[in-house]
């Protein structure tokens, strides 16, 4: 690994990114890989997927006594999602920023569901809310082989080593 490269090896954080089934259908798809894309975060794994119900529901386990949770996961089983996992430094609050607020209404213009959203309920995107649910969730969304380590040809110029 070439360290030079990277801000600080021990700041770099992984987050869970996923479009959720609403997403997908309105082709917001490439809108929301862009987003981070463009910010200078690295996508280290990306895939399109049926999310099985055991799977919905261990996601949002800390959610189980919530009254919204059955239809939270009819929602998340209602079509495939785009799941994807995304590095960097201070990615995981980054992304909740550029996510926004849970409820579209109340989310800031200019994040992904205060520009693209109106409703609590289909929200379009989610994000890891700490590094460690960030590993958490991961893990549990990817199988090992389907992450990638790489170095993108534009660090040096994002993190100003050169
Ligand atoms: P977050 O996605 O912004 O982290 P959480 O509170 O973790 O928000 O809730 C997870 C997801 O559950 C939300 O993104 C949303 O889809 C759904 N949800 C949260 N609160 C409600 C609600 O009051 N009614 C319906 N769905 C909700
Ligand atoms: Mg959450």
């Amino acid at each position: 690994f070439l360290p030079h490269l990277v801000a600080s090896l021990e700041q770099v954080e992984e987050t869970y990114i996923m479009v959720k089934p609403d997403g997908v259908q309105r082709g917001l798809v490439g809108e929301i890989i862009s987003r981070f894309e463009r910010k200078g975060f690295k996508l280290t794994g990306l895939k399109l997927f049926q999310c099985p119900q055991e799977l919905a529901e261990e996601h949002y386990k800390d959610l189980k006594s919530k009254p919204f949770f059955p239809k939270l996961i009819e929602y998340i089983t209602s079509g495939p999602v785009l799941c994807m996992a995304w590095e960097g430094v201070g990615v995981v609050a980054s992304a909740r920023k550029l996510i926004g607020s849970t409820n579209p209404l109340q989310a800031e213009p200019g994040t992904i569901r205060g520009d693209l959203a109106v409703q609590t309920g289909r929200n379009v995107v989610h994000g890891s809310d700490s590094p460690e649910n960030g590993k958490r969730e991961i893990a549990l969304w990817f199988k090992e082989g389907e992450l990638c380590q790489w170095i993108p040809a534009q660090a040096p110029w994002l993190n100003g080593v050169i």
